[in-house]
């Protein structure tokens, strides 16, 4: 992607500018949407199909999410917990995406996908027991901070090297074709992730098997300290998908009524039978890479405050506004709520006590065999010596 291209990719977020008239869909060199850069419904825009009760309830999630990443910010500062990546910028991509989901279909998400599974019923206080590895986290304690799973909500647990979801996720989707089963594996990756090789194995097999997949990029321009610009020589990344033979759609992922129109018309796709669809989501990452990152080392503030202007809270809320579901007294109350919801969930999940070491030998055999047990015998013998 050369950076004329980048440069042309930013204005048309921006202004609306690529819309002439109608709003392009469907494309994966133009940018589906159907708000301008300040949340106002673009000339012939073509919403969702939506009731106002689902956009709120969309919203609501985005709100959270947002409250969330700034609490656990908060947290990892103060040594709290240990790990945490900021998905604040791209709430409008991740729940969009999520509210495309019937309550079967999966998830195999990378890094910044979480709160799909708040949208999907997982409860906060089981979602905060992840961040402190208590003995309520689903996960026992075993994993990193933010590598969050739920089966009860068909979420799985994102691996740490990037792009391997993808795979996962063209695998799940293609077995549910072989068994009949009438769901859709929705899988993530990042603009950094399409450099691995992973990327061209998942759609190359997604596309030949014709599978029930949905294949989202979440293009938030950095993979890391590597702009976009540099990731590839390619127009777009939705462009790729011409290669494999499916299609890619390209669609402004902080406009969250596009998302979720070009996410629901892929995820019907693939549920008819249709196969697979690639999509890339133009958003981009407001905070560092997790909290190991100094972004002000590699980018500049003024294209953060760029991206600002297009926070996706607010398009999605002027939308509302405008349309009279919305207004600042429920806002407030919103805010209220949500303080009070995360505050419990925080202090349960730090009042709950920790799995014992010894679980760490558990839940992975069905018979032990004899050199974990010998394992488990010396740790507890050194844990009773303590
Ligand atoms: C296979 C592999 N290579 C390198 C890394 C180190 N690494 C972790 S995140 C990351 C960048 C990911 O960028 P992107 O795919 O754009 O996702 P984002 O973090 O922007 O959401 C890299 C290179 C890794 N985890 N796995
Ligand atoms: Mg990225």
């Amino acid at each position: 992607m050369s950076p004329e291209a980048d440069a042309v990719q930013t204005d048309a977020i921006q202004t609306g500018a690529a819309q002439t008239g109608a709003v392009q869909t469907g494309a994966d060199t133009g940018l589906a949407q159907v708000l301008d850069a300040n949340g106002k419904l673009l000339p012939d825009a073509v919403l969702p199909d939506a009731t106002p009760e689902r956009l709120l309830e969309l919203y609501r999630t985005m709100v959270l999410m947002r409250a969330i990443d700034k609490r656990l910010e908060g947290l990892q500062r103060m040594g709290r917990i240990g790990f945490f990546g900021s998905a604040r910028g791209q709430e409008a991509a991740v729940v969009g995406s999520g509210g495309a989901l019937a309550p079967d279909d999966w998830v195999f998400p990378a890094l910044r996908e979480n709160a799909i599974m708040l949208l999907r019923g997982f409860p906060l206080s089981r979602y905060f027991a992840h961040m402190f590895g208590n003995t309520h986290d689903v996960l026992k304690g075993r994993m990193q901070p933010m590598h969050f799973a739920g089966r009860q909500v068909n979420q799985v647990s994102w691996s740490s090297t990037i792009a391997t979801q993808l795979p996962h996720a063209v695998g799940a989707a293609y077995a549910m074709k072989l068994k009949g089963d009438p769901h859709v594996a929705m899988g993530f990756i990042g603009d950094g992730g399409t450099s691995e090789p992973d990327f061209h194995a998942a759609l190359n097999f997604a596309a030949v098997w014709h599978a029930p997949a949905v294949l989202i990029c979440q293009n938030n321009q950095w993979a890391i300290s590597v702009p976009s610009s540099k990731q590839t020589a390619s127009e777009t990344f939705a462009i790729k998908a011409r290669a494999y033979g499916m299609p890619g759609i390209r669609v402004d992922g902080n406009d969250l009524l596009a998302v979720l129109r070009e996410v629901t018309a892929a995820v019907e796709r693939a549920r008819r039978g249709e196969g697979p669809s690639f999509l890339e989501l133009v958003t981009f990452r407001l905070g560092g890479h997790s909290s190991a990152d100094d972004p002000t080392r590699y980018r500049s503030d003024s294209e953060v405050e760029h991206w600002l202007k297009l926070c996706p809270l607010n398009r999605f809320r002027t939308y509302l506004e405008d349309a009279g579901h919305w207004d600042e007294a429920r806002q407030t109350a919103l805010e209220a709520e949500l303080r009070e919801e995360i505050n419990a969930a925080v202090k349960e999940a730090e009042q709950a006590t920790l799995p014992p070491p010894v679980s760490m030998t558990e839940d992975v055999y069905s018979v032990d065999p004899p050199a974990l047990c010998e394992q488990r015998e010396n740790l507890l013998r050194e844990l009773a010596e303590k």
